[in-house]
């Protein structure tokens, strides 16, 4: 399984279009409160994958969607990432120095302009959602706001995180461990796909279709951020690597061991692009980014 060039060069074109959107959507640094405005930008500009754009935009692709209504509803869910980032890495939580190559927020700036930067970020997310046309009705758009709440939430994202938190140290099950990461992981890349897909239009069993690639390409994500963890440096991630085992948590690795949990993740791929057959070459980006999301390095 190799990444044809043209992908690469179709995902380069989306994360600098991401970039200027970004930088765009964020207060300038030059408006009062200065230093909050500063560590916004630090947290989201320069790094980061932008594997929920690619999502979004190709999701947005199969639903024949309007590529600026895209980038807005994208925009938002990066917004939302990055805040889980800066909070994740905080004292309080992970206590981690180093993300996507730099210190943390916290270590660069202070703890509660951290907190603030968190904040901001997922106000700023709701703001973009709220502010731009990005569906024909109102009832649409509505839709897309509780979708991203649902999945920051503590029925997602932020419940994930907390279950997390609550199982160091603790010998889960498989499917508990699931459970974990549907909500911590799962529930943004969902939205991130879910987004796209509704900035256009799609039959209910189209939105299906999407879901259930959506909930599997989520898992694996997962699945390879704990092998990586597990056989990637701190150099090549940008971040502390081994960090799960030193603070005893359970992971796919620690529960399946490193082959299996490679197996894993190959077939949850599998199920993924199964699930989005139908679409035929319309579906292309979102195969392309479940191979790229196993075959990833960091
Ligand atoms: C603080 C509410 C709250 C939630 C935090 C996302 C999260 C929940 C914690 C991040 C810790 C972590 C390692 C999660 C596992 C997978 C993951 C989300 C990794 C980071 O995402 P990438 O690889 O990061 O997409 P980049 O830097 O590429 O954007």
């Amino acid at each position: 399984m190799t990444l044809p060039t043209e992908f690469e060069d179709w995902a380069h074109g989306i994360q600098s279009r991401m970039e200027d959107a970004l930088a765009q959507h964020l207060p300038s640094a030059e408006i009062v409160p200065l230093r909050l405005h500063e560590a916004m930008r630090y947290a989201v500009l320069g790094g980061g994958k932008r594997v929920r754009p690619l999502l979004a935009f190709a999701a947005g692709e199969v639903a024949r969607a309007n590529a600026d209504r895209v980038a807005v509803a994208a925009c938002a869910v990066e917004l939302i990432h990055a805040y889980s980032l800066v909070h994740d890495d905080m004292p309080c939580m992970d206590d981690d120095v180093l993300r996507r190559g730099k210190p943390t927020v916290h270590v660069e700036f202070d703890e509660a302009t951290a907190l603030l930067v968190g904040d901001s970020l997922q106000s700023l997310a709701f703001q973009l959602l709220a502010q731009y046309p990005l569906a024909d009705d109102a009832h649409k758009q509505l839709e897309m706001v509780t979708l991203l709440a649902v999945a920051a939430g503590s029925r997602g994202m932020a419940g994930g995180q907390a279950i997390d938190l609550a199982s160091v140290g603790q010998a889960l099950t498989l499917p508990e461990l699931e459970l974990m990461h549907i909500h911590k992981t799962g529930a943004l890349i969902r939205a991130s796909v879910m987004l796209g897909a509704l900035c256009g239009r799609l039959s209910e069993k189209d939105v299906a279709r999407l879901d259930r690639f959506a909930r599997f390409i989520g898992l694996a994500f997962q699945v390879v951020d704990d092998v990586l963890d597990e056989e990637a440096s701190t150099a090549t991630l940008g971040k502390t690597a081994g960090k799960d085992a030193e603070q005893n948590k359970p992971t796919y690795v620690s529960l399946l061991g490193l082959e299996k949990a490679r197996t894993l993740a190959l077939e949850l791929r599998e199920d993924a692009v199964s699930a989005i057959k139908h679409f035929g070459d319309k579906a292309r980006r979102l195969h392309e980014i479940a191979d790229f999301i196993v075959l990833r390095k960091f």
